[in-house]
């Protein structure tokens, strides 16, 4: 077995403890952070297939999110790179009643490398302390919203329109999480939408460009 697939089945299975020196293995052996990444995203996919089939259950999905945060802990120096650029503040935030949060983080990571300085509220954040946390917070140019559930979507869309309505300027905001489309990001009045974090860090930019 190769180290990247020790890696998947790590994650997969919750092996927490040894899914860290399994990544920094793999990347001594010479793969890419980037493919180690994807590797742990593609189990996550896995994990929520055996999830609706029943094969596991909530506890088994928990663990396998903490295994695959240690393996971004390691990978976290050298998939952020150069941020000395500065394009501002951003929000970002997983909306009311949603606990996600491993693709926020990798979102807050790669706007970070983008030049952004992050101000993260967490998971199950209500639309109106995204407003205070603009309100609070200097320079705010975009702000950054995830959900991860087909049930919160409508927290996504109160979201948006909570920030929209404010009246508060000088910012845009980016919505993504995987039930989230172009589309619907329209429908709902975001700026931008981005379907993963390496093009959440490109749409940012551009968007405050
Ligand atoms: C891990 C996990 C959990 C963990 C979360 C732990 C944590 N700290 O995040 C726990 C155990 C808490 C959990 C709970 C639940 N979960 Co869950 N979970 C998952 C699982 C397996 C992985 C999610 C993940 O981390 N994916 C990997 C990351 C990297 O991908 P991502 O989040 O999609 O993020 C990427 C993009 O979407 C995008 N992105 C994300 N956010 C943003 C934001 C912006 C601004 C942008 C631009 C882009 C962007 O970029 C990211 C990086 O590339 C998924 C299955 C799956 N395939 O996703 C189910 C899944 C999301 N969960 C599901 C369900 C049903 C639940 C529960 C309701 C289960 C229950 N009965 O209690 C609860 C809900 C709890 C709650 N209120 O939130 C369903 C959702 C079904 C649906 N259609 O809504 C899924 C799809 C599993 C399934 N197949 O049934 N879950």
């Amino acid at each position: 077995m190769s180290k990247i697939e020790e890696v998947k089945v790590l994650v997969e299975t919750g092996k927490s403890k040894k899914v860290a020196a399994a990544v920094q293995e793999a990347l001594d052996n010479g793969a890419k952070a980037s493919e180690i990444l994807e590797a742990m995203i593609a189990s996550m996919g896995v994990v929520g297939e055996k999830f609706s089939a029943g094969e596991i259950f909530v506890p088994e999905m928990l663990i396998a999110a903490k295994s695959m945060a240690k393996g971004v802990d390691v990978l976290r120096p050298l998939l952020a790179g150069d941020n000395s650029a500065s394009l501002g503040t951003c929000i970002i935030g997983t909306v009311a009643g949603d606990l996600h949060d491993i693709g926020k983080n990798l979102v807050t990571m790669m706007i970070e490398s983008a030049g952004f300085t992050m101000v993260d509220l967490g998971v199950d954040v209500p639309a109106e302390r995204f407003v205070e946390a603009i309100e609070e917070n200097e320079n705010v140019t975009l702000v950054a919203c995830s959900a991860l559930l087909t049930t919160t979507m409508p927290a996504l869309k109160e979201a948006v329109a909570t920030i929209k309505a404010s009246g508060l300027t000088g910012f845009k905001v980016i919505v993504g999480g995987a039930p989230v489309t172009a589309e619907f990001a329209q429908e709902i009045g975001a700026d931008g939408f981005a379907p993963d974090a390496g093009s959440a860090a490109v749409k940012a930019k551009e968007l405050v460009a």
